[in-house]
């Protein structure tokens, strides 16, 4: 039996791991604490990834054609390969790039090679149609720095912060932490136990009594949907009350005045009554934030998904900004990267408002957010009669059919399509309706760098690994897809080290890949550690990973020149707060339905495994044990829960953690319409109950996936 060292790819924790492997299959897991930042950990997906590795759930092992009957066949990848490519090279010359699209799902954030690929990709094609499953998620935090600009220092590291506020988000269980969200994400419990002990406050404001919401010093659990007014009253009494950074302020923002007089109608008062919560955590939590030195305020996707996600996003920061929540010139950077090493600036970044400026979406008058276009008009951008309108969709490591909601108009606008294809592992709703499934590797197959970690472990820590097990069947890896089909195309390809923040057609040199050759995975790794500060024939001879002591860093002083400034309170912001401080409440809706996840799951990935489907035979409606008692219904009953826009059928079951009058459930189970038997379909899309068209957020075009209201009746 060998043992065998590696890292997780599930999420971007990229827990170290050790897996016993024998006879060329894997057999157990456990955590690698040895060197890893954060210790020994792995969640319960991560020692479970053994059983999933070897086919908990169905998994594909070859390529499949639709055929002219409908129905699909597998096709040796070389021939899939082969006809992709001429399609894609017939519609590129005839339509142009822009009639070529990729959609960028949770399962290709960590796949490292396939991402930079991808990437390399489509900037040789030239199309600006990237999507992603971040514009169905939090992209109120793009339109936030996008409007507001952002801090060039960046947040307080979560091990040094004295106030930690997390507005929907449950990273104990979702292990979602910075940029945004406001945790660490390996081994979240014991960083919170480690902040409680350094004396850290913690706010959460959640409608549901979390897991994470056991380190908090004040739980607030307000109505979904009223973030917006709950932190411009927050911010409102940091501003009465002079609880606010004024050095900070006055030193990097503009608009005082406009947020001043934008936010006179949200008294605590107004938003206690609107969010149902008593009007003294609301002071309370002014009065902490105006206190605290290190203060770090963030959201999950509670805020990002409900009612009126943009404000709410805005206002969230807004809090931040008060509270002075970003590293100051001379505090110490944890983490500055190890493969790539980063100086930090106390400097502001003015608002690029990228959304107004060219290149833009056919369907609608908006442009990109870092570069990308909202996936809700994945659909309009097919549909519209336009000669750039998308062509061809290639789907890699994502769902979304599945994911975007509004099945109806989602996949009417996928069946206007010339080609579709999905790249994945298994076969998800988007690849049951695609011309070609393209069988892929799982991460314990494939050589991978941390770069989605670099920046973001708790210290500076880097990892490489080689495929654990060999591959089965005829699956490629991610990247194979990409090269293979680029050469078919007879474009060239420019691998690069890519990461957030950069345009990869404006970072310099990389390597210029032949069309013939097919390149080393391992010496495409070695090339992305050209920079690293740990020489990569190190990297790879320490499987563990390896923490460099490296010098302190500190925040610079911002240089001479540094004109930028955040943006308080713009136009757009100041219309959104008047609007909302008049609008009146949705009649007619006795529940809010709001997003959760679930500990055994990730997303789509993973719900069919023994223990997802032992837990959640259907995506239960979880609900306030009083609201059942009052609407006589008990644990277990059949119910029919309508929206505005769509109705499905569940089973409920009680949940003390819940506020009176929310339904909770969560994502991406079952078929995309389901029938009459929630446990015959194993599921619940709870996507049934959006809208693509209406209720959408401008700029992002998100839409509106929690605090959707909702009646519910036993059938
Ligand atoms: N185990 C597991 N981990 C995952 C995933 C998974 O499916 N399973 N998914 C991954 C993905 S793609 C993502 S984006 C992250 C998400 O990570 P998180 O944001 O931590 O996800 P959730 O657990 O859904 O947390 C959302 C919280 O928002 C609350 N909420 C709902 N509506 C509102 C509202 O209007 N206001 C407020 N204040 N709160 C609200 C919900 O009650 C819930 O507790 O997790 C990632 N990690
Ligand atoms: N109603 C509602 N809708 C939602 C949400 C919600 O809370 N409520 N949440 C939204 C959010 S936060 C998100 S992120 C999206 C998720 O939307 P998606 O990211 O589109 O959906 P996933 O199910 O995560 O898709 C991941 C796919 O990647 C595959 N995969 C895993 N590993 C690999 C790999 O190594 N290579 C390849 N090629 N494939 C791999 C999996 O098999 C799976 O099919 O859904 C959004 N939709
Ligand atoms: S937290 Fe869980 S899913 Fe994420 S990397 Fe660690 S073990 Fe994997
Ligand atoms: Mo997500």
């Amino acid at each position: 039996m060998d043992r065998v060292k590696t890292f997780c790819r599930n999420c971007s924790a990229l827990c170290s791991m050790e897996i016993d492997v024998e006879e060329g299959r894997m057999v157990r897991a456990r955590p690698d604490g040895s060197v890893s930042p954060y210790g020994p950990y792995l969640c319960p997906k991560g020692l479970a990834a053994v059983d999933f590795h070897n086919g908990a759930e169905d998994r594909l092992f070859a390529s499949l054609e639709r055929q002219s009957d409908g129905t699909f066949a597998t096709v040796p990848v070389e021939t899939a390969l082969d006809r992709i490519g001429a399609r894609l090279k017939a519609i590129y010359e005839q339509h142009g790039p822009r009639a070529i699209a990729v959609y960028h799902g949770t399962g290709a954030y960590r796949s490292v090679l396939g991402n930079l690929f991808e990437r390399a990709w489509v900037a040789a094609i030239g199309t600006p149609n990237f999507f992603s499953s971040m514009t169905i998620d939090q992209s109120a935090k793009w339109v936030t720095m996008a409007r507001m600009g952002v801090m060039a220092s960046g947040r307080h590291n979560f091990r040094d912060a004295d106030l930690a506020l997390l507005a929907g988000g449950n990273p104990v269980v979702t292990h979602q932490g910075a940029p945004f969200a406001v945790a660490e994400v390996g081994a979240p419990g014991r960083a919170f136990e480690a902040a409680k002990q350094r004396g850290c406050k913690v706010i959460i404001v959640d409608p549901r009594r979390t897991e994470t919401a056991r380190y908090a010093d004040l739980l607030i659990q307000p109505l979904p949907g009223h973030d917006a007014e709950l932190f411009a009253a927050i911010a409102h009494v940091m501003l009465r009350d002079g609880l606010y950074k004024r050095d900070f302020v006055e030193r990097w923002c503009i608009q005082l005045d406009e947020l001043h007089a934008a936010l006179a109608p949200f008294t605590p008062e107004m938003a206690a009554a609107r969010a149902d919560v008593p009007v003294e955590q609301i002071a309370l939590a002014a009065q902490w934030l105006g206190e605290a030195q290190r203060p770090l305020v963030g959201s999950g996707t509670g805020p990002s998904m409900a009612t009126h996600s943009n404000t709410a996003d805005h206002m969230i920061e807004v809090v931040n900004v008060l509270a002075g929540g970003y590293r100051k010139a001379g505090d110490r950077i944890r983490n500055p990267g190890v493969l790539k090493v980063k100086d930090a600036f106390e400097m502001a970044i003015s608002p690029s408002r990228s959304f107004e400026k060219e290149p833009k979406c056919v369907s609608q008058d908006v442009g990109q957010l870092v570069g990308e276009f909202p996936t809700a008009l994945i659909p309009g951008e097919i549909a519209a009669d336009s000669p750039d309108r998308i062509r061809a969709l290639i789907c890699f490591g994502g769902d979304p059919l599945m994911a975007m909601g509004d099945p109806a108009v989602a996949k009417a606008g996928f069946d206007k399509l010339d080609l579709l294809v999905s790249l994945d592992c298994r076969l998800n709703a988007t690849g049951r309706e695609a011309d070609y499934v393209v069988a892929t590797t799982q991460p314990f197959e494939r050589h991978e760098i941390s770069i989605p970690g670099d920046s973001s472990y708790p210290e500076p820590f880097v990892q490489f690994t080689a495929p654990v097990v060999a591959r089965p069947g005829e699956v490629i890896d991610d990247w194979e897809f990409f090269w293979g089909v680029s050469a078919r195309m007879g474009v060239p390809l420019t691998f690069k080290y890519w990461n957030y923040g950069l345009r990869f057609e404006d970072i310099p040199g990389g390597l210029e890949l032949s069309t013939t050759d097919k390149p080393d995975p391992e010496a495409l790794c070695r090339f992305l550690a050209a920079d690293s500060v740990v020489p990569f024939d190190e990297i790879k001879a320490n499987p563990s990973g390896v923490r460099p002591d490296m010098p302190p860093r500190y925040v610079l002083p911002a240089p001479a020149e540094a004109p930028g400034r955040l943006e308080l309170c713009p136009s757009d912001v100041a219309r959104e707060l008047a609007g909302l401080a008049l609008e009146r409440p949705e009649q007619g809706f006795a529940y809010r339905l709001t997003c959760r996840r679930i500990l055994h799951a990730l997303n789509g990935a993973y719900r069919d495994s023994r223990e997802v489907r032992r837990r959640f035979p259907v995506n239960y409606a979880h609900m306030n044990p009083e609201d059942m008692e009052r609407d006589g219904i008990a644990d277990g009953d059949l119910v029919e829960i309508a929206s505005e826009f769509g109705t499905l059928r569940t089973l409920a079951k009680g949940e003390k953690r819940l506020r009176s009058g929310v339904v909770s459930m969560t994502h991406m189970f079952g078929p995309l319409v389901g029938g009459d038997d929630p446990l015959a379909d194993g599921g619940a899309n709870a996507g049934q109950l959006t809208s693509l068209t209406e209720r959408i957020e401008p700029i992002n075009f998100m839409p509106r996936f929690s605090a959707i209201p909702v009646n519910l009746r036993v059938i």
